[in-house]
């Protein structure tokens, strides 16, 4: 295979892989914001992607779906459990999140967190061309910028973090803290999703490395100086705008709103069962409102999307008993034989379907606990050309640094959720027109691809100084 001018290392390559009913392997490119976003750029310039296929020990040579040259990566049962379900999403991921579970510091995890990411490292360096770019994304790859820099000096190195980036006190607890800075140093442009972000990766370098910071960039030992700078994520556009104007889609969402017993308002939830997205306390919320009578099931269903998500990881199993026990209180205390309180999905839906879901929904309610962007938000804001509907969002998702005129909540304030969620309920539509004209305007002219060329450029910028 020829070597690559341009090449993206994610966890997960842009492809799910599907059996066709009489065995035939199949690659369907997976609908995330991430694909949407580079697969223009992919097409145009000499590119190719890296990363895992998805499936433990799969043995696949480098080959093309919908024109995007992939290079898969191994991983082994082990490394899935260790790397993956282990180091990526039981202690980096809590941790970032601020501790909202209690992060598991495992020395066994981070050897296999370094081996794994030691070979997307190696891939990478043999992929791309003298002189080449590579963009490297996320929590699952931190050592990645460092280690492909020893193997290939002469490229130009990006990093953009998805989730938050913890203050430094709860940082230092990581046992491998230096090394993770280190790690990201390698890269010449490390993007964040908000400043608090950015000023948080740079304090932890100044207090634990003792490096030099000016402005946005530090000075390391050996003069490189890297860049460290936000760059909000946002979605693409288009597919929603234009799924929302179907007709057939729209009678689905009449249709939805007609089996709930055409309720006065719809609220809605859409999250990855998730501990970091607030799930239980907007149940909780409204559970109280019910009890209060300050609201009824006749007059108010709350729809909750939670797509199943790392299942075989312990806290996520907890969590799903925990919601599931207090979905079933709340309908047992107060459905009716023609309405519910809640109507609780654990599963995963065509987009068609969730764009329905939006176009139904009278509130959206976005009341995660910490949370990197959440497109959720901003996917509703792009369905409603209608300029109708009221978002509910949490303070602490890097959203409402842009959502300006959204209902802003604490969502560890049940007593703020719930008066939040009787604004959004009683919103005139004059002024759920005004708030939703704001906030498709930031929207849509921030879109992904607003996103990903502002952070190409600095990166083109980076490599015109190597
Ligand atoms: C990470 C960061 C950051 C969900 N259920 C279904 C479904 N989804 C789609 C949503 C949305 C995406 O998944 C979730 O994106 P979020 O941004 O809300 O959250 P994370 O998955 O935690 O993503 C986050 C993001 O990376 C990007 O940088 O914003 O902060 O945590 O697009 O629509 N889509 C379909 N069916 C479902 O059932 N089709």
């Amino acid at each position: 295979m020829t070597a690559a001018e341009f090449v993206v290392v994610a966890n997960r390559l842009p492809v799910d892989r599907v059996i066709t009913p009489d065995g035939e392997e199949q690659w369907r490119t997976s609908p995330g914001g991430l694909v949407a976003a580079l697969e223009p750029m992919m097409h145009t310039v000499n590119g190719a992607w890296v990363g895992w296929p998805g499936q433990a020990d799969l043995e696949l040579a480098p080959f093309e779906a919908n024109g995007i040259r992939l290079i898969p990566i191994t991983l082994s049962e082990d490394e899935v459990a260790e790397y993956y379900e282990g180091f990526s999403n039981d202690t980096i991921w809590p941790l970032y999140h601020d501790v909202i579970a209690p992060p598991q510091y495992h020395r066994e995890w981070w050897e296999a967190y370094m081996a794994v990411n030691r070979r997307f490292a190696e891939a990478a360096a043999s992929a791309v061309v003298d002189g080449g770019t590579v963009w490297v994304h996320d929590y699952q790859l931190q050592l990645v910028p460092e280690m492909l820099r020893a193997l290939r000096p002469d490229i130009t190195i990006g990093y953009f973090h998805h989730i938050p980036f913890p203050a430094h006190g709860l940082y230092s607890q990581l046992p491998w803290r230096d090394q993770v800075l280190r790690g990201l140093l390698g890269a010449d442009v490390i993007g964040f999703q908000r400043g608090q972000d950015a000023q948080s990766f740079l304090a932890a370098v100044r207090r634990r490395l003792r490096y030099e910071v000016k402005g946005a960039a530090v000075t390391l030992p050996d003069g490189r100086l890297p860049l460290v700078k936000a760059f909000p994520i946002s979605i693409d556009t288009t597919p929603y705008r234009e799924l929302s104007q179907r007709p057939d889609i729209q009678a689905r969402a009449a249709e939805i709103r007609e089996s709930l017993g055409n309720p006065r308002k719809i609220l809605l939830g859409v999250d990855r069962l998730d501990y970091t997205k607030g799930i239980r306390h907007r149940i909780k919320a409204f559970g109280e409102l019910l009890d209060q009578g300050r609201i009824s099931v006749e007059d108010v269903t709350l729809v909750q999307v939670a797509s199943p998500s790392r299942e075989r990881v312990d806290a996520y199993v907890h969590l799903r008993d925990e919601i599931e026990l207090a979905v079933g209180r709340i309908n047992g205390d107060h459905d009716t034989m023609g309405h519910t309180a809640i109507r609780y999905l654990h599963q995963g839906f065509p987009r068609e379907e969730m764009v329905a879901l939006y176009l139904a929904a009278d509130v959206m309610l976005v009341t995660a606990l910490r949370d990197g962007m959440n497109l959720v938000a901003k996917e509703y804001v792009a369905t409603r050309a209608d300029n109708r509907g009221v978002l509910v969002l949490s303070e602490f998702t890097g959203a409402a640094d842009e959502l300006r005129q959204a209902v802003r909540v604490n969502p560890h304030d049940i007593d703020g959720v719930k008066d939040a969620i009787l604004t959004a309920i009683e919103m005139p539509p004059a002024e759920q027109g005004r708030r939703m004209r704001a906030l498709r305007k930031r929207v849509l002219e921030h879109d992904v691809a607003a996103w990903s060329s502002s952070f190409l450029a600095e990166l083109e910028s980076a490599r015109r100084a190597h």
